[in-house]
This record gives structure tokens, sequence and C-alpha cells, in this order.
């Protein structure tokens, strides 16, 4: 007869390290904001909403379509009601502003009234939002910027975190989010609210030059290798991947349509061996996991799941398989006259926190397998 102390250790040793201080006890209330498009600019923002999808901890209370004019011709709303079909779960959506702020203080009130509604759609949230909630962004900052010229004092008082997808660690700032609304993004990292900093690239170099080997181990980007993906998931989730890749004309009426077989079966093999060998960039896996408060463990040899406390207690995985695949660390961020940002140690109280992934090889392998993992069971 097996004996119940290892196991009972096994619980004490797990409770005495999750959760992580600071981190949400329940499903946590989020805003998430994406430029998603129909046809896509860069699908990496599919990748992102099935993620943000497949974490039920993640309470969506709305998700904003971002750079509101694109989303006319180009209608993110398509992959969301996909989405929303896939997996059962109806969430609030409106369009956001549709062109960038005119100064870091611009509140948007000034752009036309169609535009106006996910600004409105984040007042309301917030408004009625009885815990603090965690604001995700992995395009521009537009609306978020606008809501807190709107009403700063609400974003003080209900806003717990917001993880911004976009940027340099330091330096100039031209990275391709930043560049979607250059003063928006100003607006937010000055506000004093709780930044989780996550630049897209490492210290110093221009967009796309410090993906894999960033200075300092600063910048979220990673490489997905798309097959990692596709050979794990359900045919549903990929036929909204593949009706974003192949790439189809958006249809005619606004109402997605839900996928269907043809999108998967009879593809061009050549298409087929080529898309799923292709290596996408991805920037904003790790924000999705850490607002969700999970930790990344290591299961197997080169194998690695992003587990809640309770999940790995159940499953009966311990501490010691815990990785520091990536952390936060408190800084001050600065921009200087000519709009460069730079990065300043701070004391643990600060409020903005920058991402960080120190050892390369580990974060880049942990979020492929993580990623298959999650989206494999949506
Ligand atoms: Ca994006």
């Amino acid at each position: 007869m097996k004996s119940i102390l290892p196991t009972l250790v096994l619980a004490m040793l797990t409770a005495a390290v999750a959760p992580a201080a600071g981190q949400p006890v329940g499903a946590v209330p989020v805003i998430y904001s994406s430029d998603l498009h129909h046809p896509p600019n860069d699908p990496d923002d599919h990748f992102d909403l099935a993620t943000l999808f497949a974490l039920p901890e993640l309470d969506i209370r709305a998700v904003i379509l971002d750079c509101g004019r694109r989303q006319l011709a180009q209608p993110g709303e398509i992959p969301l009601r996909q989405m929303m079909a896939i997996t059962g779960r109806r969430v609030p959506w409106a369009i956001g502003l549709a062109d960038p702020l005119k100064a870091p203080n611009d509140d948007g009130r000034d752009q036309p009234a169609e535009f106006q509604r996910g600004l409105g759609l984040i007042l309301s949230v917030l408004r009625a939002a009885d815990r603090p909630v965690t604001i995700i962004t992995v395009g521009s900052l537009r609306d978020v910027a606008a809501a807190f010229n709107r009403d700063p004092q609400l974003l003080r008082e209900k806003v717990g975190r917001i993880y911004v997808n976009a940027g340099n660690a330091a330096g100039p700032q031209d990275e391709y989010n930043v560049t979607l609304d250059p003063h928006a993004f100003r607006c937010v990292m000055e506000s004093g609210l709780p930044i989780w900093y996550c630049p897209c690239f490492g210290e110093g170099g221009p967009s796309g030059s410090a993906c894999e080997d960033p200075r300092g181990g600063y910048g979220t980007c990673w490489t997905l290798p798309q097959e990692r993906v596709f050979e794990r998931i359900r045919r549903p989730l990929l036929a909204y991947f593949l009706f974003a890749l192949r790439p189809m004309p958006a249809p005619k009426q606004p109402e997605a349509p839900v996928h269907q077989p043809a999108w998967v079966d009879n593809i061009d093999p050549e298409w087929r061996a080529q898309t799923w060998a292709h290596y996408r960039c991805m920037w904003s896996t790790a924000s999705f996991f850490h607002s969700a408060g999970r930790r990344i463990y290591r299961v197997a040899e080169d194998d690695y799941q992003a587990l809640s406390a309770a999940q790995a207690r159940s499953r009966r995985i311990g501490a010691s398989a815990i990785v520091k695949a990536f952390h936060f660390e408190p800084v001050r961020t600065v921009f200087d006259e000519a709009g460069a940002l730079t990065v300043h140690d701070a004391p643990v109280g600060s409020p903005t926190k920058i991402f960080r992934a120190p050892n390369r090889a580990l974060y880049s392998t942990a979020m492929r397998s993580v990623l298959a993992h999650l989206l494999g069971k949506l």
C-alpha cells in the first residue's frame, strides 16, 4: 500500500508557493484590446484571441476591436464571432476610436460617434466592476488612453493591472503597436497606473532586430512553428486559423461565417506544407498566462504546461517543476525630450513592472510547448 505522506508533503509544498504574491483569486475581470482584423494584418492576433478564450480564469468583460477606422474594411468582428461560436462564450465587444490621439491628453471626444462605443464599453465595464479589472492590450493603447483622459479617477480606482504589449524596452519607440498611436502609448506609460510592461523587443535596436537574443533579456518576442499548434488542435479551431491565413476576403455581411469543413479539407498540399512549417513571430502569450495567475511547469523533458496552482495540485505536479521562463521586475520608465523611452531600476513598490526572460532558449521552448497544450484543449 502506498503511503499518503509524499502526497501530503507535495500538497503542503504547492500550497506554500501558490498563488504568487499579487495574483488575484478567482476569475479575473478582463478588458481586452486588439488590432484584430480580417483579412489580418498579422494573424498573431488570431492566436492571441484563442489564447484569451482558452483561459477560463480570465472573465472577458469587453473586447475592443482597436483601430476603428480600419475595422470597417477589415472587421475583427469576423474572427471574434468565430471564436465565440467555437467556444460557446459570448462577450461584449465594440470597435474603437477611428484615428490616433492628437496629444497624450486627448480624450477622443471629437471623433465620430460610431467610433466611441469601444471607449464607452471600457468606461461602463469599469464603473460596474466590483473587483480590480485587468486590461490587456495587444495593439495600440488608443482607447485605454482616451478612457484614462476621460475619467482618470475611475481608472485609478478600478484598474488592477494593464498589460501593455507594445514598444521597445528602451530607446526609440518605433515598434508597430506604438506607431499605431504614439500619444496613446505615452499617455498610458506616464499615467501612474499599474503597468505590466511587456515590450515587444529588447533594449535598443529597431523593431525586428532583437527578437531572438535581445540585450538584457527584455522583449517578449518568440517564434512559433505553426505546426506545433496546428497538429494538436480540433478542426473548428484549425478552420478558424486557416480562414485567416489563406487569406479569404471579408464576407459581405458582418455576421461571421461559422467554420466550414471546406476550409480544412481540400487544401493545396504545397500551401499546407509551407503554412505548417512557417515560423510565426509571437509576443503577447506570456501576458495571458501571467494575468491568469498561471505558472510554467516542466512536465517532461522539453515539455511545459502553464497551470494554475489548483491544476498542478490535482495533477500531483510539485513546486519543484516550476520554471522561471519569464518574470517581471519593478522599473521606472522615463521619456526623454526626443520621445525615446528609458528604463530605470525602481523599488519593489513601483507601479510599473517590466517583463524579462533572461534565458531565451527556455522562454522560447516553454512558450511553444504551453501554447500548443493550451490551444489543444480549446
Ligand atoms: Ca496585435
